[in-house]
């Protein structure tokens, strides 16, 4: 067909005078975005018409573009193959319709199924299994399974859906007017039916409210941005979790690193996706927690972190020398505030250059000498690392990268060039099986300058100065061409804009150009979301091999399968209360992605903080799993001794923090820990209340509180000049953790709290048993010191709870103990056993010293543990509050115990 003709019919087809029929009451399949306004709509050829609730604005006349007509079926051992096909090819909407395709729907376990869509003929971009495991196709069906998969027969228009075999609930459901697979070379789109229950969260990496707004769509494109709402950020996450009215919830990961839109409305869910394949894995849950446990069985359980990266850290973009880190950690222990690890941003290298140090400022040897000095004190140092290795003959980096033939590649194959600090920049190509080595190599060099305890991986979406190579045009790919002037594949250009930073940014902006090479020739604009995985894959590595031990790596930039390797913090916020706010859902979002050790910047990363503020976002992030406060170069300092009330509020809460670490440990433990198939799942540290309480539909929407594993309830102040907090209380009982009084018996209930600055609330949820250590200004001294355990009873007098005991940082967890505490109430005894397993603790380990029962409401009589009476000396009970106290206990964590009361 000649272009002539062609653009003839395409006008003839999208032409808003050619008459298209807009039917404003059917289902509408989103031709637009957020924010698009009537004259775009038009010109898209789509319709327009505002509505009030959550459909889309712009939208296709025709909901079903076109359509795949089955052509055969084929039983496997696990499921199903079906092979597609399309008749009219000339007719796809952003390229000609790529047939016949292959659909393979797996049945892999009892609660996962695995959908995959790809081209029949051609093998298209699939993220290599080394970045992100898939699991093995098992050889059997399992025995029974959570669900069922119906689907188009042979003959009809392709759908499938999948219905919860226990409620009938549709999961998913690509069926309908919409009906609308359309798999081009650069344009893939699918959608599924949302019944007007569905709960949906994640997709992230968004700044947004955890239970996603519909109506919105959600771009998936790793981009440097100071934290916009709604806009794309560092990370994508296609993975998201639907929690229905029936308290039961699934989640949906799409395993594909191309580009994507995904908009939620109110009665559909769409994929726009730009590359790759459809690679769907469906997890049945029911539990939201089991959900999630489930797609990490795909993408892999997070790693356990190192001890001491759950201590306080203080970080700064400005100190300026080694004096300012002295004086830093000085005021620190002056003020005798918790401090593990002080961080050093880009300040510490020379000309901004990684692995080399500031000959003026950072002098290596006095940079040492404090670093040694460090250590004794049981703290610990980390430095950031960028991407970006400066363009400059002489420099070992970047003579090493070029011997190495490391760096990613331009179109032309020479060396891409971006720009970052320290100006004119190659980065390294981790694609390269050469890259590791190299990667390896510089970190051991900068190790010999100074020994770090760790690295922060900072600026890899990647980000860049220049819009693609710095010395390109910088083409602006908004401007679509006509499908008739395009040929073939064409990264630069592609025919449908994703929403980039809310207004169809060209790709390249601030990052490579998308015909930059990788290693095998994959382009950028394929694997563009995965770059901040495959450094940190890098970093963890070297770490590893270089010391010996868990690594601790921190990265902006994260895609599924992150968490196996980095923690992450979630970038620029700023000081402001809106942001004080976002970090909960920031922060729940990421225990969703598989990547539990999260924090954002406390106090606030841009602009003045200030006293009321910072306060605040002490008392906070003293909760968060990774607890950082950081500053920008451009704002006055901000540690939290610089206000009195803050240090008053931050010794505090820090020592709370502190005091509860072998709880957040123990809790990260179980999210590391392969998948047991005998015990509950265990996937998140701090979680959402739904994720406790399922069945309670009051949870699904809040996120101004969270939970810290079953047993802590945490109900922060976030509006500036507040000093009161609005609480939920879902059922059960619930004691405060500072007074151990009962706030609410059978919870179920809202309470105003009295909540003055140096208060922040914290509750205890009858049933769970808390272990505890008590606080030093380090964890290297708290783990020396006794443990406690806050015994929460339930109206039942239950409770249960665990800890988990290692030496914090081998590689090996073979040597630990588990101790698990069982708490019951019969005719009237109340009885704790503690059994451990494990050889890691022995009998000179610190011991239980204290155990705090909570809600006995009877003094007991006496009290004996291991059979022998407690002297009066060494029991409390608090009739005010119901709380029995014993003290002095001395009881072995090496050997099993009983209290009998
Ligand atoms: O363009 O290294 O998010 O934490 O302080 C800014 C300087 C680069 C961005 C990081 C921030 C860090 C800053 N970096």
């Amino acid at each position: 067909m000649s272009s002539v003709v062609f653009l003839a019919v395409f006008a003839l087809l999208l032409s808003p005078s050619a008459g298209i029929t807009c039917n404003e009451e059917g289902i509408r399949r989103d031709c637009g975005y957020l924010g698009i306004q009537e004259p775009e709509c038009e010109k898209k050829g789509c319709c327009w018409h505002p509505t009030q609730d959550h459909s889309p604005w712009c939208f296709y006349s025709n909901p079903s573009p076109t359509a795949y007509t089955v052509k055969t079926i084929q039983k496997t051992t696990t499921g199903l193959q079906m092979s597609l096909d399309m008749n009219d090819t000339s007719s796809g909407p952003f390229g000609p319709p790529i047939t016949p395709l292959t659909v393979s729907i797996d049945m892999e376990t009892s609660d996962r199924l695995h959908v995959k869509i790809v081209d029949s003929n051609n093998k298209r971009w699939e993220i290599p299994t080394q970045f992100v495991p898939s699991p093995e196709t098992p050889t059997a069906a399992p025995a029974s399974t959570q669900y069922t998969v119906s689907t188009a027969s042979v003959g009809e228009p392709f759908w499938f859906a999948i219905v919860r075999s226990s409620n009938n609930e549709t999961v998913f459901n690509t069926s309908g007017s919409f009906n609308s697979l359309i798999f081009e070379d650069q344009y893939l789109e699918i959608s599924t039916s949302l019944p007007s229950d569905a709960n949906i969260y994640g997709l992230g990496e968004h700044v947004c409210p955890l239970r996603l707004n519909k109506g919105q769509t959600y771009t998936l494109w790793n981009f440097d941005t100071a934290t916009p709402e709604n806009l794309n950020l560092y990370g994508s996450h296609p993975f998201y979790l639907d929690l229905r009215s029936s308290a039961m919830a699934h989640g949906v990961f799409l395993c594909n690193s191309n580009g994507m839109d995904v908009s939620v409305d109110n009665d559909l869910l769409t994929y726009k996706v730009i590359g790759g394949v459809f690679d769907f894995y469906f997890f049945l849950g029911p539990e939201p927690e089991a959900v999630i446990q489930q797609y990490q069985e795909v993408i892999g359980r997070p790693h356990m972190p190192p001890y001491w990266a759950l201590g306080f850290h203080q970080s700064r973009y400005g100190f300026k020398n080694v004096q300012a880190l002295q004086t830093v950690v000085a005021k620190y222990a002056e003020d005798k505030i918790p401090l593990d690890t002080i961080w050093n941003d880009i300040d510490y290298m020379d000309g901004y250059k990684d692995f080399t140090l500031d000959p003026n400022n950072y002098p290596q040897s006095e940079l040492s000498q404090f670093v040694d000095q460090l250590h004794k004190n049981g703290q610990h140092y980390v430095v950031i690392v960028d991407p970006g290795i400066k363009n400059e003959k002489g420099y070992k980096a970047y003579d090493d990268g070029v011997q190495a033939g490391v760096f990613i590649k331009d179109k032309n194959g020479q060396i891409f060039i971006g720009k970052v600090w320290p100006g004119n920049t190659a980065f390294p190509d981790f694609f390269n099986p050469g890259s590791f080595k190299y990667w390896q190599d510089q970190i051991a060099s900068l190790m010999k300058l100074v020994s770090v305890d760790g690295l922060w991986i900072d600026m890899n979406e990647i980000s860049n100065f220049c819009n693609g190579e710095c010395t390109s045009s910088g083409v602006d790919n908004t401007l679509k061409k006509r499908r008739s002037e395009r040929i073939g594949f064409n990264p630069t250009d592609p025919p449908y804009g994703i929403n980039n930073q809310g207004g169809h940014a060209p790709l390249n902006t601030k990052t490579l150009d998308q015909d930059a090479t990788h290693y095998g020739g994959v382009v950028e604009y394929n694997v563009h979301n995965l770059f901040g995985l495959m450094e940190a894959m890098a970093t963890d590595y070297a770490l590893r091999n270089l010391t010996g031990k868990r690594s601790f790596v921190l990265s902006r930039s994260t895609f599924p399968g992150s968490g196996r390797h980095t923690a992450h913090w979630s970038g620029d916020n700023h000081a402001t209360f809106d942001d004080l706010y976002y970090s909960i859902p920031g922060m729940l979002n990421f225990q969703m992605f598989g990547i539990p050790l999260v924090g954002s910047d406390i106090c606030g990363f841009i602009g003045d903080t200030n006293e009321e503020l910072c306060g605040r976002w002490m008392q906070l992030g003293a909760f968060y799993p990774f607890s950082r406060n950081h500053d920008d170069i451009h704002d006055p300092d901000q540690e939290p001794y610089l206000w009195p009330s803050v240090i008053a509020i931050s010794r505090d809460i820090l020592s709370v923090r502190y005091s509860l670490l072998p709880y957040y440990y123990t809790l990260f433990y179980y999210a590391h820990r392969p998948v047991v198939a005998t015990a509950p799942p265990a996937a998140t540290v701090t979680r959402p209340l739904f994720f406790e309480f399922p069945n309670d539909s009051k949870t699904y929407g809040i996120d101004k509180q969270f939970m810290v594993g079953s047993g802590l309830l945490i109900s922060p102040v976030l509006n500036q000049g507040s000093t009161s907090v609005q609480a939920y209380f879902p059922q059960g009982r619930w004691y405060d953790f500072f007074t151990n009084a009962t706030v609410s018996e059978s919870g179920g209930e809202t309470m105003e709290l009295s909540t003055p600055m140096d208060q922040i609330q914290v509750h205890v949820r009858g049933g769970v048993t808390i272990p505890m250590q008590e606080p030093e200004m380090t964890t290297t001294a708290s783990r020396l010191n006794p443990y406690r355990l806050l015994v929460a009873l339930d109206n039942g007098g239950a409770s249960n709870g665990s800890i988990y005991l290692d030496d914090g940082i081998s590689l090996d967890m073979s040597n630990s103990t588990l101790v698990t505490y069982v708490t019951s109430t019969a005719s009237g005894r109340m009885t704790l056993t503690a059994q451990p397993q494990g050889s890691y603790v022995t009998a000179s380990s610190p011991p239980l010293n204290t155990v705090v029962f909570l809600g006995l409401s009877t003094a007991p009589k006496s009290v004996s543990v291991n059979g022998k009476d407690l002297s009066s000396s060494q029991m409390a009970y608090s009739s005010s509050t119901n709380t029995l106290t014993l003290t002095d206990l001395n009881i072995s964590m090496a050997k099993p115990a009983s209290i009998v009361c």
